[in-house]
């Protein structure tokens, strides 16, 4: 059989269906592209806007020396510190959250999160909500704990080969 040219004209003009869905799908990729700027916005889930750069052993210095000052006890090897209200810090290694915090409820903190080794994923579970933890970079959260409880930090950044048991632990009074 030879090969021949297609018809010049092999397409049929859109059926009502074809324009309905068109004008569906073109209706909604206006309207996310739309919600996107707006959520940024309203959605009050940006990442901090107070940070600062640090470098990963300055860091694990600060951290050792918030650790020293506060601690108060010790959990699986992890030491549990209880600041008062202001500064407090966590650190995110491989593959371990530490220290563990113990905070007052209705207290207000500025919670330093950073990395001492790679970049790691900082989730706090049961809550819903999730920051970086990266080296070079100290992001400040203010935090105010209202509900009593123990909460604990997943990584939900794959850091290596002890990642899955990365955890970490915030025990609010
Ligand atoms: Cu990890």
């Amino acid at each position: 059989m030879p090969i021949s040219a297609p018809e010049r004209i092999w397409w049929k003009p859109a059926g009502k269906e074809e324009k309905i869905w068109i004008a569906v799908a073109l209706t909604w990729c206006i309207l996310i592209t739309l919600i996107m700027p707006y959520w940024h916005i309203t959605g009050k889930q940006n990442p901090p806007q107070e940070y600062y750069r640090v470098s990963p052993t300055k860091f694990a210095s600060i951290v050792e020396r918030f650790t020293q000052k506060y601690k108060t006890g010790e959990e699986n090897g992890v030491a549990i510190v209880e600041p008062p209200e202001g500064d407090i810090f966590i650190a995110g290694s491989q593959f371990v959250w530490h220290p563990i915090l113990k905070l007052q409820s209705g207290k207000t903190y500025r919670l330093h999160l950073s990395s001492t080794d790679v970049q790691h994923g900082f989730s706090i579970y049961p809550l819903n909500m999730n920051f970086m933890a990266l080296p070079d970079m100290d992001y400040v959260l203010t935090i105010q704990p209202d509900k009593p409880g123990e909460y604990f930090i997943i990584c939900n950044e794959f850091c290596g080969g002890g990642h899955h048991a990365m955890t970490g632990k915030i025990i609010v009074m």
